[in-house]
């Protein structure tokens, strides 16, 4: 597939990010949409939606991101997905982002307790979690050692783990491009062999050929790249 053969039948991903008040999810979400990040903390108090779009192995996908506010659990069923708009929509996610604060391991235990909750409230079958632990920049301050929060995580629960710092903008590229290769894995298995050849001969192209490609469409413009990660706004998008 070249870069003028993306897939039009765009798939739509809903994402949805959770965790302890404070940890950073408003951060991240802002970080990897609009570049922004403020010192100053304002708790979430309904959930805000971001609609990027993401390009990886070629194929173009929607995302919903739903930053939500703090929850006290998981909604069990659709009828407590109802009553508190806080959990609303957080039931059919595609997959979900659960941070915790490496400095504290109370955000950890949240994150810990969510995740089981979600085991028990829905079929959870090619759905990913992707634990991240954020605010790395005060890493003196830390909790858990990584090396046990990891072992937790990849290990006993078969989830992805990122440590990253919404201030400094390190690491949440890789955080989504992590998660989206784990979602396009899901959905399209392992790409066959000509296609990840041409895909190796493709790797010195200049990002300009694929974003003025998806300008000629004009629904689309390249707000930043990571190696095979384009995420790009997408004009209108709403799902
Ligand atoms: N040092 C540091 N501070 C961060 C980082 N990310 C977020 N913060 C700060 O942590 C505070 C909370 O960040 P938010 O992004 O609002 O946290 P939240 O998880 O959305 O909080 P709620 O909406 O209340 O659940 C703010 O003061 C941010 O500036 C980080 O990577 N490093
Ligand atoms: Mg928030």
């Amino acid at each position: 597939m070249t870069s003028s053969q993306i897939d039009p039948d765009n798939q739509k991903i809903k994402l949805a990010i959770l965790g302890a008040p404070g940890v950073g999810k408003t951060s991240i979400a802002k970080q990897f949409v609009h570049n922004y990040f403020t010192e100053d903390y304002e708790p979430t108090d309904q959930r805000e939606l971001y609609y990027p779009s993401i390009i990886i192995n070629d194929h173009l996908y929607d995302l919903k991101i739903i930053d939500c506010p703090y929850i006290p659990y998981f909604p069990v069923n659709s009828l407590y997905e109802w009553t508190d708009f806080r959990g609303y929509g957080l039931r059919n996610a595609t997959a979900y982002i659960l941070v915790y604060d490496i400095t504290s391991e109370d955000s950890f235990q949240y994150i810990k307790t969510l995740r089981e909750q979600i085991l028990e409230s829905r079929n959870m079958h090619d759905v990913p979690i992707f634990v991240v632990g954020n605010k790395h920049d005060l890493a003196d301050e830390r909790g858990l050692s990584r090396r046990e929060v990891a072992n937790v995580v990849k290990k006993q629960w078969k989830c992805g783990y990122v440590e990253c710092s919404a201030k400094f903008n390190w690491h949440i590229i890789l955080l989504f491009k992590e998660l989206m290769k784990t979602i396009d894995y899901i959905d399209h298995g392992h790409k066959p062999t000509s296609v990840r050849v041409q895909a190796a001969l493709r790797r010195n192209r200049k990002p300009e050929t694929l974003n003025e490609k998806l300008h000629d469409q004009g629904r689309y413009s390249i707000i930043s790249t990571a190696r095979r990660l384009w995420v790009v706004i997408s004009m209108g998008s709403n799902f």
